[in-house]
């Protein structure tokens, strides 16, 4: 709030920036007199429409988590790979396509996997990734070829 007070008010060191001589300056600051109430509530509506969206938290994304019915493992934001997404709170769904395969993914503060022999969708709620962390998802029987990893940036 008090920035953007002062951060308006202070625009009025441009106009003499912009050149305006000595002469203007009764002018000037009579200007300034009615400007300076209309900065302000221009400030204030501005503070009025941005802090409701800042107070708000993101609603959580969807990562989608597919695995088989091959030997294949993806995790896709909309549909793209997924290799570098936004740090925040994601809802995951899985795709389970295979009783031989499983899908798990693990990184700080996140662990959770289907079972190999489940198949069908689960959602994982409140799955929380952090900036900076790299996240990695495989299947437990084949980790060393199924395997992928995501950052949250
Ligand atoms: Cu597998």
């Amino acid at each position: 709030m008090y920035s953007a007070f002062s951060g308006a008010c202070g625009g009025r060191k441009d106009f003499r920036a912009f050149g305006l001589s000595p002469f203007v300056d009764r002018t000037r600051e009579r200007s300034e007199a009615v400007l300076r109430p209309v900065l302000l509530v221009l400030a204030l509506a501005a503070a009025v429409l941005v802090l409701p969206l800042a107070a708000s938290p993101a609603a959580p994304r969807t990562l989608t988590a597919t695995v088989g019915p091959g030997a294949t493992i993806t995790l896709e934001l909309g549909s793209r790979r997924a290799a570098s997404v936004p740090a925040g709170v994601y809802t995951v769904v899985v795709r389970d396509r295979s009783s031989d395969h499983n899908f798990r993914l693990a990184g700080p503060g996140v662990n959770r996997s289907t079972g190999v022999a489940f198949t069908g969708r689960k959602v994982w709620r409140n799955v929380r990734l952090a900036r900076g962390k790299t996240y990695t998802y495989l299947c437990d029987p084949h980790a060393d070829h199924m395997r992928g990893s995501v950052r949250a940036r």
